[in-house]
């Protein structure tokens, strides 16, 4: 019999990854399915699932910025920069490209080729109108809040819908200036 070879940490640490990243995405499918038995009208999901990463978001930017070590950013395009290829990559392991910044330099949209959340997924034809992974635009909204950026954040594309891509359009609503915390005298 060949012997066992051990796996390096390397190995390990991959399967461990993969297997999180497995439990992740079923366990998102499951609240999901939740939230259509509960809520029935699949608005209502797709508002719940926005909410619920809005939650999200305001929480995980500490997270983001004490692991990322991003500083502030010049302007919204380095931001969306930031959100697509550190953001998306810390939090679901893949990147989006950034594309179709309107004239002014406010409004862009984040597409994703590949996206995590969807493996194992098939929609029945009673979910027409569920943004299925409506969680990820809460998030953005959340996180960009808690940095003075209010923004509305909303699917165009969407492959579950039989688009070709996923893609959200954010849109930069106001910047909120920071106060300065000391008065000047
Ligand atoms: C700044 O100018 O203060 C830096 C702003 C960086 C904002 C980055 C927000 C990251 C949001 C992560 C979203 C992950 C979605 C899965």
């Amino acid at each position: 019999m060949a012997p066992v070879a051990p796996r390096t940490g390397d190995a390990v640490f991959a399967n461990v990854e993969r297997v999180n990243a497995e439990l992740f995405t079923l366990t998102y499918g499951a609240i999901v399915r939740q939230l259509l038995t509960d809520l029935e009208e699949v608005e209502e999901v797709n508002k719940q699932l926005d909410q619920m990463g809005y939650n999200i978001g305001i929480r995980l930017i500490d997270e983001f910025l004490a692991k990322s070590n991003v500083t502030r950013c010049v302007d919204f395009k380095e931001t969306a920069e930031v959100i697509a290829k550190v953001g998306f990559k810390m939090f679901l392991g893949v990147t989006a490209s950034v594309t179709n910044w309107d004239a002014d330099g406010t409004s862009c949209s984040l597409v994703l080729e590949d996206n995590p959340l969807v493996d194992f997924v098939e929609l029945p034809d009673t979910c027409q109108g569920l943004y299925y992974c409506n969680i990820l635009s809460g998030v953005i909204r959340g996180a960009l809040e808690m940095v003075s950026m209010k923004t509305e954040v909303t699917w165009i594309r969407d492959m579950l819908r039989g688009d070709d891509a996923y893609e959200l359009r954010v849109k930069l609503l106001k910047q909120v200036p920071e106060e300065y915390p000391y008065k000047d005298d």
